[in-house]
């Protein structure tokens, strides 16, 4: 893994088990956000069947990913990723505004399940170096998040491709799984 992502999740090594969800629309990004990690040799994918689900597992870290919205008959499967969620990571991508709309509504449909209920919530503003990006903020009012209200959240500005703002937002979500 990269360095500052070592150093990053170090706090989270020796913990149980520990489970991340990246999810998002497709081509918000959430491959190029795992790519950013760097893990080494070390990590492992595990090919799922019959659906799109990615994981790869570095030592007692779990990372696993999906594309939300488009094939909802997929979504009854996607309930098995569900429990011991230690964390969330959705991502935007910002210039995508036709589909923000999908974004809230799969992101509260998501919030409702019953295991993901108290779990922390990054959201990635994604794609923040293209022209036309919606803010942080903008994205927050247009997304309606204030109404987020069993899950510690908060948004970050990033640009997965170079990897601006990503250390912010994993700091932050370890630093809740993780407190000094
Ligand atoms: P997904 O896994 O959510 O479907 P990907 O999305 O990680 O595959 O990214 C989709 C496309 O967006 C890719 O473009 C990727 O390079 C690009 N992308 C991801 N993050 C950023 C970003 O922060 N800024 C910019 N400009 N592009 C980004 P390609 O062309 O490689 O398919
Ligand atoms: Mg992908």
């Amino acid at each position: 893994m990269g360095f500052i992502f070592s150093k990053l999740f170090a706090k989270l090594f020796g913990k149980k088990e520990v489970r991340l969800l990246i999810l998002g629309l497709d081509n918000a990004g959430k491959t190029t956000v795992l790519y950013q990690m760097q893990f080494g040799e070390s990590k492992v994918t595990v090919p799922t069947l019959g659906f799109n689900v990615e994981t790869v597992k570095y030592e007692n870290l779990t990372f696993q990913m999906w594309d939300l919205g488009g094939q909802s008959e997929l979504r009854p499967y996607w309930r098995c990723y569900y429990p011991k969620t230690s964390a969330i990571v959705f991502v935007i991508d910002s210039t995508d505004k036709e589909r923000l709309d999908i974004v809230k509504q799969e992101l509260f449909l998501l919030l409702q399940e019953e295991d993901l209920q108290g779990v922390p919530l990054a959201i990635l503003a994604n794609k923040q170096d293209l022209e036309g990006a919606l803010s942080d903020i903008e994205i927050s009012e247009t997304l309606g998040l204030s109404d987020i209200k069993n899950n510690q959240w908060a948004i970050f500005k990033t640009v997965a491709k170079t990897g601006v703002g990503l250390e912010n937002a994993f700091k932050w979500l370890t630093g809740i799984l993780a407190p000094e």
